[in-house]
């Protein structure tokens, strides 16, 4: 994770010099709609369509890709909400992608590697209705619960990431209620789904949970479901796929 956090440590001194000299961008005034709410309605194993250009372990996705096109695309073939890479080094995202996506409506989850607080002060300016906080990524439980309570003050969902019983552990002691299960060790880039039915039989009376990364087919999705994750969040086999609006279609059931 120490590239990942290396590739945000210009940004971050330059949001610090922004506000430091009063440059603090207003607020998103448009709706965010209820991410939450949304993966509800769509009930057990609803779909986090992801849009990304490039990532670490599959290289670049795809070239000239047009973000408001794929959002319609993901809109109308059932996603409950959309993640929406915007670290640029390695994703070849932009922020900017959160605004191009807004169109449809369907909730916006902004994908980055955030752990300083201007960073999530930040993303209120834009229309994202949740953003992803990676546990390890914070120094200890109180740093995170800083930033979770950061997103939450202008609506943001905060979606907080775990790897190991360690960093679950941390997620509830920061308060979080919603818990992404990554599949993917972010140091090996190695998948198994053995994490996400390890790490779900932990899920408490109220919580949201997400399953993330190495999802390829619908029957994945429904044993998923099964468990009990809320959500299945899928990438590389929608960005790869042949016709990724009939690949959603198909995952969605
Ligand atoms: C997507 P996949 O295997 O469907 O492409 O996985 C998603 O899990 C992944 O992009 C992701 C991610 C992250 C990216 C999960 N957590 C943290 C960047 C940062």
């Amino acid at each position: 994770l120490d590239k990942f956090r290396e590739a945000k440590q210009l940004e971050i001194e330059s949001l610090r010099k922004d506000f430091a000299e009063g440059r603090i961008p207003a607020a998103y005034q448009g709706e965010r709609p209820s991410f939450v709410d949304a993966i509800r309605a769509k009930g057990p194993g609803a779909i986090i369509a992801e849009f990304k250009p490039a990532s670490p372990s599959k290289g670049v996705l795809g070239e000239n890709l047009n973000p408001l096109d794929w959002a319609e695309t993901y809109a109308k073939n059932g996603a409950a909400a959309i993640s929406v890479l915007t670290e640029h080094k390695y994703f070849k995202g932009t922020p900017d992608f959160l605004f191009m996506m807004n169109g449809p409506g369907v909730p916006l989850l902004r994908k980055d590697f955030i752990f300083d607080p201007l960073q999530v002060a930040m993303t209120a300016s834009s229309p994202a209705s949740a953003m992803l906080l990676i546990a390890r990524m914070c120094d200890d439980a109180a740093h995170l619960r800083q930033l979770i309570e950061i997103a939450r003050m202008p609506g943001l969902a905060p979606v907080v990431e775990i790897f190991d019983q360690a960093d679950l552990d941390m997620a509830r002691e920061a308060g979080a209620d919603i818990i992404q299960v990554n599949n993917r060790d972010l140091d090996t880039l190695q998948v198994t789904l053995d994490q996400a039915r390890k790490f779900i039989t932990q899920k408490k009376e109220g919580e949201l949970w997400i399953c993330a990364s190495g999802v390829n087919e619908r029957a994945e999705v429904e044993e998923m479901a099964s468990l009990g994750y809320d959500a299945v969040l899928i990438g590389t086999s929608l960005m790869r796929a042949e016709n990724p609006g009939e690949k959603l279609a198909e995952l969605t059931g």
